[in-house]
């Protein structure tokens, strides 16, 4: 029996059509919800303090992407994977990745550039005061832009680990101006292309005294000094604790700035945790001003949707899935939002009616919609079920050892 005749789904139906929401108009929309997997959430990874082996975590890029694509095949929504480029194409051969991940129903997404590891990077990269840590980053930076270029990807996503660890250390204004110079010249480079660059903040670590990047103000004045196909990248797991994000999605939504998130969730700093396992209600919340923006017509909501995470004791591919399940629940509730009701809830200034309002869709079970969802697009009801059962994980352990 299909889930389209299931009484769960009936009585969905019956309650969406009551507010006012269509429901196929809701299943395109999340069907065409497009998100990227990070390489380096498949291989073995941890924190400063130890390193916890997985077995058959990936161990190189063919087996990342072959990983990726296990996402991708049982919730069909993530056919993009990022590249870290020296982590992932430290030969710089980047067309046989692209190749493989297209054998595999993927295709590349955002290129990172690795401009914090070297020895060199002590100081900084382009905000560094060694012009030789400085040249060094940007023509790497600039390599990526070519790697990007062949591997078809149209996005680089720039995190410079910049910073200093005491006062005085080096000169706030003198850093901005190098970190200025190094940024236009990445930019000269990259919107000739038609390429977008992704400036990503983050608040402290590894630098503990300042970042040069550190919040979305910063990020969008350094974006507007370059031109427009340059956009602020916001990783969940980046601000201070209680940042209200949704409102910072919001205000760079409308002003044509958000160019991308990282999805995480944190409970206290930079913890990468899966999304939606410590705030779903902040999840749905940043979902919600996506949907109402794309409701928009005078709003350009061309945003990547990237999932940035690495789970340490968590199994890695059933977290990317778990992820990706969080985003996708998250992103159906936001579009059953009942958006002529709570405009005129806000107009009639009726906080409670408003708030209501979210939290009624907030609180709806989706999930007979997403079953009915994933049977139209070919993919198991539940995906972490059919993974877990699919014999894929005891094959790569047997495998990779
Ligand atoms: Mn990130």
């Amino acid at each position: 029996m299909s889930f389209s005749n299931s009484d769960e789904y009936k009585i969905l139906c019956e309650k969406l059509s009551g507010r006012g929401i269509d429901i196929e108009a809701v299943k395109e929309r999340l069907k065409a919800q497009v998100l990227e997997t990070p390489s380096w959430g498949y291989g073995d990874s941890g924190t400063r303090f130890a390193v916890f082996h997985q077995p058959g975590a990936a161990r190189n890029i063919r087996e990342k992407i072959e990983d990726a694509a296990q996402v991708h095949k049982f919730t069909g929504i993530a056919p993009l994977v990022a590249i870290h480029a020296l982590w992932d194409v430290p030969d710089g051969r980047i067309k046989e990745v692209k190749e493989y991940a297209e054998s595999l129903g993927l295709r590349i997404g955002s290129m990172n550039p690795n401009v914090f590891e070297d020895q060199i990077y002590r100081f900084g990269s382009l905000a560094s005061p060694d012009r030789g840590a400085r040249e060094k980053a940007l023509d790497h930076i600039l390599q990526c832009i070519e790697m990007a270029e062949e591997a078809g990807s149209r996005i680089l996503s720039l995190w410079l680990a910049d910073g200093t660890n005491y006062p005085g250390q080096d000169d706030f204004r003198r850093r901005k101006h190098r970190l200025e110079e190094g940024l236009k010249r990445v930019y000269e480079a990259l919107a000739p292309k038609g390429m977008t660059m992704l400036i990503e903040y983050k608040l402290f670590e590894p630098a503990f005294y300042h970042t040069d990047v550190a919040d979305w103000g910063m990020a969008y004045v350094l974006c507007m000094k370059c031109g427009e196909r340059a956009k602020v990248l916001m990783d969940l797991g980046h601000h201070a604790h209680g940042v209200n994000i949704e409102h910072i999605v919001s205000f760079l939504i409308d002003e044509g700035r958000l160019g991308g998130f990282h999805f995480n969730n944190k409970k206290y700093a930079d913890d990468d945790l899966t999304a939606g396992s410590i705030n779903p209600y902040e999840l749905f919340l940043i979902y919600n001003e996506i949907a109402s923006a794309q409701e928009d017509p005078s709003l350009s909501t061309d945003i990547a949707f990237m999932i940035d995470q690495a789970a340490n004791i968590k199994p890695k591919i059933e977290d990317m899935i778990q992820t990706v399940m969080n985003l996708q629940t998250a992103y159906a509730k936001a579009l059953i939002v009942d958006r002529k009701g709570l405009r005129d809830a806000q107009e009639a200034m009726d906080i409670v009616g408003a708030e209501r309002i979210l939290v009624e869709a907030y609180q709806t079970d989706v999930s007979p919609l997403l079953k009915v969802l994933r049977e139209e697009m070919g993919v198991p009801p539940d995906p972490l079920d059919a993974f877990r059962r699919s014999g894929y994980m005891e094959r790569v352990i047997s495998e990779r050892g």
